[in-house]
């Protein structure tokens, strides 16, 4: 077992031996391992080391995971909800009192591993239906947190922002890539304005921000044996923001009939079966706070995230590769290709989604 990780794990309150500790997942940010211990009747524990060079404010970070999976909890006990353990996050205190250790090097945390729990790839349309249910519960529980939040990453999902980041990686061009991706560039930007428009709404104070989790990608929902929804995980970039980031994101990882980083882009296509479902689910749960603009703007929401993932993995590969994870030289450029693809096929359907979210709403 590695030393330097079960050091880590000592300054947290578990309980039971540690015997094995291993990675877990497949996230592009954090590294994650999972924590056995050798008791049956013990808990098992997963340990995150946070990207600090990402998440700059830990401490912001954790108080505003602390203050989500606390008011979550409250609300699942007060319905009188059973299995509460495995619905929301339950995070371990370290020494210090906190819920994150630093070690001089990095910040490390831990939570308690979720038994029996299931994560996907890939998801069919009833899965995507109690997905979209699950997202508009969980907006729903967080309408009323009182703690004030931090935006653990300021402008996360700010169009404006992120078109601002390819520009000036254009303009530098450190790595000398910017001659290999000229038609995307060129199409981003015909349609930059229009992308921008949930900032545009903003300024006008028409479109709210809301408490979302932001990063909805379909293995970040953890789904019981049954098929049913568990809980969300990945806490770590739930902040105010449009409803259009959790909406879309989903529909950016779970309606696309190939890998986000698919090599072979005829795999790559919008799904409007997992669309249907999951907007169905959504509108269900979400139908009763969310305000006209939101609803009308939920295929925009479908192509803006796309549109904002390629935007992102271009600016990576133009920078050099420095924020995501990359297994070879090309991989964020195969990332752009793959979400251009799927952006593509998205704008495609835009007047079927329009046509099925009018019906559904009726
Ligand atoms: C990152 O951490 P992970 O892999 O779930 C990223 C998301 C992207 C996603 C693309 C903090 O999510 O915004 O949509 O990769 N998270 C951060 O796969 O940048
Ligand atoms: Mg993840």
């Amino acid at each position: 077992m590695n030393e330097q990780l079960s050091n880590i794990v000592s300054h947290f309150q578990t309980q039971g031996t540690v015997n094995d500790i291993r990675p877990l997942g497949s996230g592009l940010i954090n590294d994650t391992y999972k924590v056995t211990t050798a008791e049956p009747d013990e808990p098992d524990y997963v340990l995150q080391r946070i990207n600090h060079a990402i998440f700059q404010d830990v401490d912001g970070l954790q108080h505003n995971i602390e203050a989500v999976t606390a008011h979550i909890r409250r609300k699942l006990e007060e319905r009188g909800e059973k299995d509460v353990e495995r619905k929301v996050l339950h995070f371990l205190p370290a020494d210090n009192g906190k819920t994150y250790w630093y070690d001089g090097a990095s910040y490390w945390r831990m939570m308690v591993f979720i038994p029996r729990a299931k994560t996907y790839e890939t998801v069919n349309p009833e899965y995507s239906y109690c997905a979209g249910k699950a997202f508009g519960e969980f907006e729903a529980m967080l309408a009323d947190v009182t703690e004030p939040l931090v935006e653990t990453i300021p402008d996360f999902h700010n169009m404006e922002l992120r078109l601002r980041q390819l520009r000036e990686a254009v303009a530098a061009d450190a790595v000398g890539r910017v001659k290999e991706v000229k038609q995307y560039l060129d199409e981003l930007e015909r349609c930059a304005d229009d992308m921008c428009r949930a900032e545009q709404l903003h300024r006008e104070g028409k479109l709210p921000k809301r408490v979302c989790h932001c990063d909805t990608k379909v293995n970040n929902m953890m789904f019981d044996e049954d098929g049913s929804v568990l809980c969300v995980i990945d806490l770590d970039t739930v902040m105010p923001s449009y409803v259009f980031s959790d909406y879309g994101d989903f529909l950016r990882s779970a309606a696309n009939t190939g890998a986000e980083d698919d090599r072979n882009l005829d795999n790559v296509r919008f799904n409007m079966d997992i669309f249907r479902a999951f907007t169905r689910g959504y509108l269900e749960s979400a139908r009763s706070f969310l305000l006209p603009v939101e609803i009308e703007n939920l295929p925009y929401a479908a192509a803006l995230f796309p549109y904002m993932q390629c935007v992102r993995f271009l600016t990576d590969y133009l920078n050099g590769d420095t924020y995501y994870k990359i297994a070879y030289p090309e991989h964020n450029l195969v990332r752009t290709a793959a979400q251009f693809k799927l952006w593509q096929s998205v704008k495609e359907h835009q007047e079927e989604m329009k046509a099925f979210i009018s019906q559904c709403v009726g």
